[in-house]
């Protein structure tokens, strides 16, 4: 079966999270990954969070699963002329250096439309144009300047970054959109363009909803938010949720049997108004859904305090799973907290590939993130990252037909690395 990305090729000059987590879906996807490192180091997260000694860490190994490893000093006079053979022999190239880098290399967008116009050159950066175009920038200072971390955590806490990587992985796939976007337009214009996504953007892009939030501010409070049932006043800028739903169907982490021991026996519980009738009676307070305080959405805004207090009776005498299964008997909207533990072992996102298990020569087994984005015409078939620099010799030859005399002075240049960092590899 043929894949959707198939025939194009991919110079992936990415490292870290964001870059690489685009690059792996354009893999997934089907297209060939040539991803260029650092002779002798690679990118840096191969040695980062190690677990297995002098093993590639599972930081580098689930974000650079079916791509090509090729080891290049881009500084050194022949390794810049690999590079350029690179560039006109790829269709895109994608990077996430710091601004700035890859000019300093000499490789300008003007240098690269001279040897290849038909390039798309995609980028992430942490900032768009302005006063902090030049930074540099990781995960969690794209969740502070996206708006996330001011809208995350408790009213009475500190700002709080999140689990989900929404400023690396997020811009990522943001990305990955630009790119296949731009390959179906050259396929009208037969031009390559510039594909730019900056991490702050994407991160207040997942944040939509709390700048209409703050628009909303203006005329009246926000009286989905628990503080407007506490009559705490809003002040100038949307305040931290806790738990509350960020839709107009109230909601809340609530405990369930067991709480006391396991830091994840709860269950998210959303009040959706459709079901409202249904949730009295699971919970056994039938008169609410005829009561004036209970019957209407608008009389519950002010109790909702009171009324998740009342469900939380109820779904503490059920374990979560029971309480799930309770609920969508009814058709209410909840969800059981799910530990990464109980995440790892269930069978049903093992079925679809979402959760798969790699077989690595080095570190043996591990289980990664599959695909997330399912094609009925094109499957996913996840196979594990490379070994720093597996693939030099064969990219030289079979990719940029360079002849062994070639590559042998490649060798003796010191652009694919010193002899030691080559008997590293
Ligand atoms: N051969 C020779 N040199 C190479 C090379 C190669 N194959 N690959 C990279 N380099 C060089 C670069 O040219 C750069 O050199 P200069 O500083 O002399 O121009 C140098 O390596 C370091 O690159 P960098 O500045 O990108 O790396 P860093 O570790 O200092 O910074 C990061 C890392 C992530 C902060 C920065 O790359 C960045 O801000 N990227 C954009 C935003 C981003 O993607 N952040 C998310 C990272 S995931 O949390």
């Amino acid at each position: 079966m043929t894949k959707a990305l198939e025939g194009v090729r991919i110079l992936d000059f990415t490292h870290v999270q964001s870059g690489p987590t685009c690059t792996q879906l354009l893999a997934w996807f089907g297209a060939d990954v040539i991803k260029v490192e650092r002779p002798g180091v690679g990118d840096i997260t191969r040695g980062q969070l190690r677990d297995v000694p002098e093993v590639d860490s599972l930081y580098f190994t689930m974000l650079n699963h079916n791509k090509r490893s090729i080891t290049l000093d881009t500084k050194n006079q022949s390794g810049k002329a690999v590079l350029e053979e690179l560039i006109k022999n790829c269709d895109v190239l994608v990077e996430n250096f710091a601004p700035g880098a890859l000019d300093r290399m000499g490789f300008t967008w003007e240098r690269v439309q001279e040897l290849n116009p038909a390039m798309i050159v995609a980028s992430i950066k942490g900032f768009g144009p302005g006063p902090y175009q030049d930074c540099k920038v990781y995960e969690n200072v794209a969740q502070c300047t996206g708006g996330a971390a001011s809208t995350t955590g408790f009213r009475d806490g500190l700002p709080l970054v999140t689990g989900a990587q929404i400023g690396d992985s997020g811009t990522g796939l943001h990305l990955c959109l630009g790119i296949v976007t731009a390959l179906f337009q050259r396929t009208k214009t037969g031009r390559g363009q510039k594909v730019s996504a900056a991490m702050q953007d994407g991160v207040l892009n997942l944040c939509r909803v709390k700048l209409r939030d703050q628009q909303r501010l203006a005329h009246g409070p926000l009286n989905e938010y628990s503080q407007y049932g506490e009559g705490i006043e809003f002040g100038e800028s949307v305040p931290r949720a806790g738990n509350d739903s960020g839709g107009g169907q109230p909601g809340r982490i609530l405990k369930c049997k067991g709480w006391e021991t396991d830091p994840n026996a709860y269950i998210y519980f959303i009040t959706q108004a459709p079901v409202w009738e249904a949730i009295c009676d699971v919970i056994g307070e039938p008169e609410w859904k005829t009561h004036p305080d209970y019957a209407k959405p608008v009389a519950r805004l002010p109790r909702l305090n009171a009324i998740f207090a009342r469900i939380e009776e109820w779904t503490m005498t059920k374990d979560k799973f029971e309480a799930m299964a309770i609920l969508n008997d009814r058709d209410i909207p909840c969800g059981p907290i799910l530990s990464m533990k109980e995440i790892a072992e269930d069978q049903s996102l093992r079925a679809t590939g979402t959760i798969v298990e790699v077989e690595h020569p080095e570190r043996g087994n591990y289980l990664s993130v599959g695909n997330p984005i399912k094609l009925s015409d094109s499957p996913t078939d996840v196979t594990r990252s490379p070994l720093l620099g597996e693939h030099t010799d064969e990219i030289l030859r079979d990719v940029l037909r360079f002849d062994e005399r070639t590559i042998d002075e490649l060798q003796k240049s010191g652009a694919l690395g010193t002899p030691q960092q080559l008997a590293a590899e």
